[in-house]
């Protein structure tokens, strides 16, 4: 195994940074259980330089002209997609994500958004409101320092995906990663030193949730963009209210895909693949609830089963893998808990729901079928390779048990008639939609959630509202009135 232990456990003021009075972190290795790397966690002292660092980085950083900004962005970019082998396989190593699928979704995505804030930074302007005379001008103003709080499953993706639009706009970030992969964040950190970006705009503090927790009640903090759990974006989000701090969150989902009657069942089939088992079933979006119509679900499951059980699982590092392991034991745990609930509820299991034998973190591809809305499978996020198959026979009632769930993250479905397809995803309580198409998520593209699956859009034009403030400036052409 190459050497990933990096030359300090933080990024700060261009600069690694080492307190070994912190907590250690282990990394460890998803496909084998080795210690690849030791970090510290940030104490109080290291918290503090990030956050006056990125303060003053800020007020340098939004002084310079936005074309400026925009190439520093670009460069960064430039400098992600050269490095994209190297960094793949740190991001294989860090998560245990196959190389095949790191190669083409993490420093490339990564570089998609920094691509498009990038040529968008120069656009930010505000706007002139005639009055008749009178009239008012607005300015796009930067909120501060920005505080990213990233999950285990895209450490790179999440801190681009965070610091792309937060930089564009004049911010500074300060990026805490998740405990579990802490390793990419911190090149990403070296990368922006690199391309140019002023000391301390783009600052990594690796440690646990307290160390992200007792930044987000820091009033040097404007604004807070989580991507992670449920019961941690309820935490951060009234911690971030007491200071009335802005907030992001992209949080969990129990996503519905839905197969209709008339649908390409191969193209289904490939949704229903990359929707649960793609990155061994650790996205947000899954589609993990796959609605079939009762007239096909026989072809669709034979199907399904059949391009299922030839996925290769292996090293992740092997460019012939196709499903790494679980991100940690504990997740496996949990994930294998499920499955033993979806069995003990009545679910049938026609496909893996084993460990394999050997070290690791391996979870076999699993497909339920017979799921019913009730049962814990059909109703709580997973975060594992668990895809769970549910039949309907109308499409009134497969909207309705669509939208029967707290979360409302994404929803996909299948069919050839585009009346129903556009008249059913008016109806689905998702901040995300596709037509014929599953998981996609481009830059150009808001992407956020409704109802439990949190606040606020990531990517596209959109989260240029969630990284700015707007000053509206009232100019006056003539006298003042005044009643005396
Ligand atoms: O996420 P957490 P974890 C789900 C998934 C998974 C479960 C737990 O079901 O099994 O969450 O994963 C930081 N104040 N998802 O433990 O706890 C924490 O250090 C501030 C779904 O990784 O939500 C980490 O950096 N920050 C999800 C980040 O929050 C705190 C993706 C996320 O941690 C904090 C990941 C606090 N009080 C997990 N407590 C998705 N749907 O995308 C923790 N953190």
């Amino acid at each position: 195994m190459k050497n990933v232990q990096p030359q300090g456990s933080h990024f700060i003021d261009g600069a690694y940074v080492e307190d070994t009075a912190g907590r250690e972190i282990a990394c460890i290795y998803a496909a084998t259980g080795e210690t690849v790397a030791t970090l510290h966690a940030a104490t109080p002292a290291v918290v503090e330089q990030a956050l006056a660092s990125a303060l003053r980085a800020q007020k340098e950083w939004a002084a310079l002209a936005p074309v400026a900004r925009g190439r520093v962005l670009s460069r960064v970019a430039a400098l992600l997609r050269e490095r994209n082998e190297e960094l793949s396989e740190l991001e294989s190593i860090d998560t245990g994500k196959p190389i095949q699928e790191t190669l083409v979704a993490d420093a490339t995505s990564g570089a998609e958004a920094l691509e498009y804030y990038g040529g968008l930074t120069a656009t930010l302007t505000g706007e002139t409101v005639p009055l008749g005379g009178d009239f008012v001008y607005t300015i796009r103003e930067p909120l501060g320092v920005c505080l990213g709080i990233g999950a285990w499953n895209y450490p790179t993706q999440i801190a681009c995906w965070k610091a792309a639009p937060a930089l564009a706009c004049g911010n500074a970030m300060v990026f805490k990663p998740s405990e579990v992969t802490p390793l990419c964040a911190l090149k990403l950190a070296e990368i922006f030193i690199e391309a140019g970006a002023p000391a301390g705009l783009f600052n990594v503090v690796n440690g646990y949730g307290d160390a992200a927790a007792s930044m987000v009640s820091d009033p040097r903090v404007a604004k807070v963009s989580l991507t992670g759990s449920v019961p941690t974006g309820r935490k951060v989000y009234a911690a971030a209210a007491e200071g009335m701090r802005h907030v992001t969150m992209e949080l969990g989902g129990k996503s519905p895909l839905i197969i209709f009657e008339d649908a390409d069942i191969e193209n289904a089939v490939s949704a229903a693949i990359n929707g649960n088992f793609y990155s061994t079933g650790q996205i947000c979006s899954n589609g993990t609830r796959v609605f079939v119509h009762e007239a096909i679900v026989d072809e669709f499951t034979e199907r399904l089963l059949e391009r299922t059980r030839t996925a290769v699982i292996g090293d992740p590092l092997n460019p012939d893998t196709q499903i790494g392991p679980m991100i940690t034991e504990t997740q496996r745990r949990k994930v294998l808990e499920y499955i033993e609930i979806g069995k003990t509820e009545g679910a049938e299991l026609l496909l893996g729901g084993t460990a394999p034998e050997g070290g690791g973190f391996y979870i076999e591809p699993t497909i339920f079928g017979n799921v019913t809305d009730e049962m814990r499978i059909a109703r709580e996020e997973i975060f594992g390779p668990v895809l769970s198959i549910l039949t309907f026979g109308s499409e009134e009632e497969v909207v309705a048990r669509a939208n029967d769930t707290e979360f409302g993250l994404a929803a996909g479905l299948f069919t050839k008639d585009f009346t129903r397809a556009h008249r059913v995803v008016a109806q689905l309580q998702a901040g995300t939609c596709w037509i014929n198409e599953y998981n996609l998520t481009p830059v150009e593209a808001p992407f956020g959630g409704v109802k439990m699956s949190g606040v606020g859009r990531e990517n596209a034009r959109a989260a240029i509202e969630h990284y700015s403030q707007v000053k509206s400036v009232y100019v006056a052409m003539g006298d003042v009135a005044a009643a005396f």
